[in-house]
């Protein structure tokens, strides 16, 4: 070889690789790893919950890719071994399930988001539970209806909680939060919303937030897109991810605008106004609590990282944040859901879904869940 080829094999090489390797941030003690890929036939992962013996469920809404129906996956906590738990019920007028967010109820049932909203946005969404016995699904019954885009779930305090990420009141791009004590989840007579024109009268509604729009600016060199352009629809969603912390505090974050609030406790299920932590993150999804270290975990889906608000220090911090690529290697992928395993581990879900603006490009094939150890 004459040099003048290998200086330009060498420069190809070093070119090849810059390409290839994806930029990261964050401390390499906190990098992501390949928890689990999955085939097709869950091509759009999302929610997540655990059980009391700790096997960990995972929702397959199946948005990219809907040749396979919507169902729920459960990871058996002895074997590691994963297989799928239940199909969903399909929704009688758009023959389709969407599982999104999962919680499980202290008798061990498992609730599910049948998020409708994007096959019908007029009010078909519901709460589904899946009564489990010995373990094994018995049967699939609704116990909340008439919702929009019913998104993150938990249970506390005797009752079941749920993030509505769309009023759709063009004029002020409200969402809520709502609580449903267990004494009305009831399949024969499922717990129905009001119309969000009376969301002032519903007494299921316990806090109200407002989505600012941001200007996002220009994507792939094209003109400026107006965060009203109905392209944008998305990030005019409201409250996502939701959890609580040792206190009973509720911490939710937007999607459309990523700010992130806390609603403190009262008395009988109420709780006071939501009051605005931080505007660091630009578009959340999911929220979990991280208890040994008293701080919230945070997916930023636009951004392609996971955040840390320290709840002590009231300050939210990055741990990890990548740039564009399939997931393959356990690098982020548009992450949504996060859930602790243990006390050290993190699950996090990559729904690889994108919006315009967000890192994460395009719907991949690699279908995958990472995994950050903060034992280190
Ligand atoms: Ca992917
Ligand atoms: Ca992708």
């Amino acid at each position: 070889m004459n040099k003048i080829l290998s200086i330009l094999t060498i420069t190809v090489a070093v070119s090849c690789t810059a390409a290839e390797t994806p930029w990261t941030k964050g401390d390499p003690g906190s990098r992501p790893k390949l928890f689990k890929q999955f085939g097709d036939v869950l091509n759009t992962p999302d929610g997540l919950a655990k059980d009391a013996t700790g096997n960990i469920y995972l929702s397959a809404v199946n948005g990219v890719d809907g040749s396979y129906g919507g169902h729920i996956w459960r990871m058996q906590k002895s074997t590691g071994k994963w297989s799928v738990f239940s199909p969903c019920r399909r929704h009688p007028k758009t023959n389709a399930a969407y599982p999104m967010g999962l919680a499980f109820d202290p008798e061990g049932n498992l609730y599910y988001t049948d998020t409708q909203y994007f096959a019908d946005p007029d009010y078909q969404s519901r709460i589904m539970r899946i009564v489990i016995k010995d373990g094994e699904p018995q049967r699939i019954e609704p116990v909340v209806e008439h919702i929009k885009l019913p998104n993150a779930l938990r249970w506390h305090d005797g009752a079941l909680y749920f993030t509505e990420s769309f009023f759709n009141d063009p004029a002020t791009y409200q969402s809520g939060i709502y609580r449903i004590p267990s004494n009305v989840l009831n399949a024969d007579k499922p717990a129905q919303l009001l119309e969000k024109d009376s969301v002032s009268c519903d007494p299921y509604c316990i806090g109200i937030i407002e989505t600012v729009l941001r200007d996002r600016g220009t994507a792939n060199g094209k003109p400026e897109i107006k965060p009203t352009d109905p392209s944008l629809h998305i990030y005019t969603a409201g409250c996502d991810g939701m959890d609580f912390d040792k206190d009973g505090n509720l911490y939710t974050g937007s999607f459309g605008d990523g700010r992130f609030w806390v609603l403190k406790p009262l008395k009988d299920g109420r709780y006071a106004k939501p009051k605005l932590l931080s505007e660091v993150v630009t578009c959340c999804d999911g929220i979990c609590y991280d208890s040994s270290r008293n701080r919230i975990l945070l997916t930023a889906s636009e951004q392609n990282a996971i955040y840390a608000w320290e709840i002590d220090k009231k300050d939210m911090k990055l741990i990890w944040a990548n740039s564009d690529n399939n997931g393959a290697t356990g690098l982020l992928d548009q992450p949504c859901e996060i859930l602790m395993l243990n006390k050290d581990l993190a699950v996090i879900v990559n729904i690889d879904a994108p919006s315009p603006f967000m890192v994460n490009t395009k719907a991949d094939k690699v279908h995958t869940l990472s995994v950050i150890d903060f034992s280190e």
